[in-house]
């Protein structure tokens, strides 16, 4: 097998197989940021893909699509059940969204997580030629990087940490704080969302290991007397900001928007919530909010319309299931207490939709409403900027999402604050065109200028960077 220069590392190959007679031998692109972020770098570098195929017991050789070659990791149901359902999202997950829910420590799952890590490591390091680069993404392989060091200590290898990372002292709980950890100073360069996730960890590293930590330089010490630099810095990643300004272009996605607000009965005004379903990104807080503001009055089922959009998301682990009933009895009860014949307080959709879809709906919605909890960034808030080339439309943004530190003229809120969400929804609905106007474009500026490709670019010039300081050393 021919080796490649430049390889990613990832939970699921950017591919899904459709089945038989579907597509270029049954797969097909999925629809991920992350694909789209580095299809360029991909196509460029001649790079390979690790990931899992998305389904059980699915052994399939190394094969090429659209130019990149992806390289399957088999998961067994058992694997899937403890590694990825268990130590990934009802471990890490909780534990690094702040203990919205709360981790489950199961050492079965560790076991799991360290052995599939282990296989997703052995994987990249066939795959990649001599003196190559691995980049590492999220949390579901946070071992990976020293792994690989210790397999192909000629790499550079670079790991991007997708959601936020905890402080200390919700972090320390984990029992095996100290293997995740240098799990991660396995690489070369550790990106984060925010300036303080990166701060979070080099917190966490001083307490553990009393290593030396300047400007984000993690001086890491290895086994044998030698030393290595890992950089741990905040880069935001952002999306294809182009991609979403053509689509709001088309006139039939322009058609649509207008045919969605005609389906709800034109109100004066549309909210929109868009989210996997998820604890993190506190829908039960929109919702609480909304449905008072309709108790009170200061909103009619007439006037206004809340949209929310529920993607279908881990439904086998068991905080997801308790979630998905508790917000379906919510919305049951406030569209109860406030439908009328001609017009539904809430309109959920626990579905997913084509991007075209999405895109009309953002057109539609006068409010966007972003009420995470805990969220590593949000694309769907720089998605909604994007979309909006109109000047027009609000973003209420919480100010516990990454987004927060770029989109400074978003509202911002606490949506624990119950009363302050529900003033500043208000606020929204009654914005001035004028001001909307002010505010989108500030914001659009910063994602269009900040998109997706400027954040592969410049995570990959650190990885340069880092490849020359190395080669200076060892000259
Ligand atoms: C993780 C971090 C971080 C959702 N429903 C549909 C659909 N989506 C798309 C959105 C957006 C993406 O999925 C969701 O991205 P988010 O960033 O909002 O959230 P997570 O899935 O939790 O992502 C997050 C991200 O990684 C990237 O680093 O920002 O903080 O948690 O693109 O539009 N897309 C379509 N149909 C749907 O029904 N087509």
């Amino acid at each position: 097998m021919t080796q490649a220069e430049f390889v990613v590392v990832a939970n699921r190959l950017p591919v899904d197989n459709a089945g038989p007679g579907e597509g270029e031998d049954g797969w097909r692109r999925s629809p991920g940021g992350l694909v789209t972020a580095l299809e360029p770098v991909m196509k460029q570098t001649d790079g390979a893909w690790v990931g899992w195929p998305g389904q059980a017991d699915l052994d399939v050789e190394p094969f090429d699509f659209d130019g990149t070659r992806l390289i399957p990791v088999a998961l067994s149901a058992d694997e899937i059940e403890k590694y990825y359902e268990g130590f990934s999202n009802d471990t890490i997950w909780p534990l690094y969204h702040d203990v919205i829910a709360a981790p489950r420590y199961r050492r079965v799952w560790w076991d799991a997580y360290v052995r599939v890590n282990r296989r997703f490591a052995e994987a990249a390091a066939d795959a990649v030629a001599e003196g190559g680069t691995v980049w590492v993404q999220d949390y579901q392989l946070q071992l990976v990087p020293k792994m690989l060091r210790e397999m192909r200590p000629d790499l550079t290898i670079g790991y991007f940490h997708h959601i936020p990372f905890p402080a200390y002292g919700l972090y320390s709980q984990l029992p095996w704080r100290r293997l995740v950890l240098e799990g991660l100073l396995g690489a070369d360069v550790i990106g984060f969302q925010r300036v303080a996730d990166a701060g979070n960890f080099a917190r966490a590293v001083r307490r553990l290991f009393r290593y030396e930590t300047r400007a984000g330089r993690i001086t890491v010490p290895g086994d044998d007397g030698t030393a290595h630099i890992a950089l741990a810095k905040a880069f935001p990643i952002s999306i294809a900001a182009e991609t979403y300004i053509e689509l709001a272009k088309k006139p039939e996605v322009q058609a649509r928007a207008r045919e969605i607000r005609e389906g709800l009965g034109n109100p004066k005004a549309i909210l929109l919530g868009v989210d996997r379903l998820d604890y993190t990104k506190g829908i039960r807080h929109r919702l609480k909010a909304f449905g008072e503001l309709l108790e009170d009055g200061r909103v009619a089922v007439d006037d206004v319309t809340l949209v929310q959009v529920a993607s279908p998301s881990r439904e086998r682990v068991e905080a997801y299931v308790q979630l998905r009933d508790e917000i379906e009895l919510t919305v049951a009860r406030i569209n109860g207490d406030h439908d009328t014949f001609g017009h539904s307080a809430i309109r959920y959709l626990h579905q997913g939709y084509p991007r075209e879809e999405m895109v009309a709906l953002f057109l539609a919605a006068d409010v966007m409403l972003v009420t995470a909890l805990r969220d590593g960034m949000n694309l769907v808030a720089k998605e909604y900027v994007a979309t909006r080339a109109d000047n027009r439309g609000v973003l209420v943004l919480s100010e516990f999402a990454g987004a927060a530190d770029e989109l400074g003229s978003a509202l911002k809120v606490n949506p624990h604050d119950i009363d302050t969400l529900k003033d500043t929804i208000i606020q929204a609905i009654e914005m001035p065109e004028a001001e909307q106007s002010r505010r989108m474009r500030s914001m659009r500026k910063r994602v269009i200028e900040h998109d997706v490709k400027a954040w592969s670019a410049s995570f990959l010039s650190a990885l340069d960077e880092a490849r020359t300081a190395k080669e200076n050393r060892t000259r």
